[in-house]
């Protein structure tokens, strides 16, 4: 049976590619899917893919990654990462590796996304190489 990554996408990221490139990139969402799945073609792994702007789709998420037996989830929990207890205990209560990603680099940006919820619960942490942060943590995933 083929592995699955879960790709998780917290709130806002569905306007990716709309405004803001020179914090976040050019590239839509949907963009970064295409990127995933050709590279988890050649890896050999599943893809599943989602975003949603509700704190609790992400928490239902993270069980049901851990339910169907994922790989590993890859989260970018948005600006969730900097207040959501709710989803590092999701993240602290599953066995399944959980790995933060994000576009931007938030330490070299305002004070309050300095502080991770997520990264505290994570595996580990990739920041600021843009789209291609997702393609390194699959890199990653693609190793445990
Ligand atoms: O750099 C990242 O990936 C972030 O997770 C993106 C979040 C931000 O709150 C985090 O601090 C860092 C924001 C995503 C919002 O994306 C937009 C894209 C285009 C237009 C508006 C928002």
């Amino acid at each position: 049976m083929t592995d699955t990554i879960f790709v998780l996408n917290g709130p806002n990221l569905n306007l990716l590619g709309t405004r803001e490139p020179e914090i976040y990139g050019a590239d839509t969402l949907d963009d970064i899917a295409g990127q995933l799945e050709d590279r988890a073609q050649v890896l050999g792994l599943e893809i599943d893919m989602r975003q949603s702007n509700h704190e609790g789709h992400l928490v239902d998420w993270l069980h049901e990654a851990q339910a169907r037996g994922a790989k590993a989830v890859i989260l970018n929990a948005g600006a969730f990462t900097h207040t959501s207890i709710a989803v590092h205990d999701a993240i602290k209560g599953i066995r399944t590796p959980v790995i933060e990603v994000h576009l931007s680099n938030p330490h070299t940006r305002e004070e309050f996304r300095h502080t991770s919820f997520v990264g505290r619960a994570a595996k580990g942490t990739i920041a600021g190489f843009g789209a291609l942060s997702y393609t390194l943590a699959l890199e990653a995933a693609a190793r445990f």
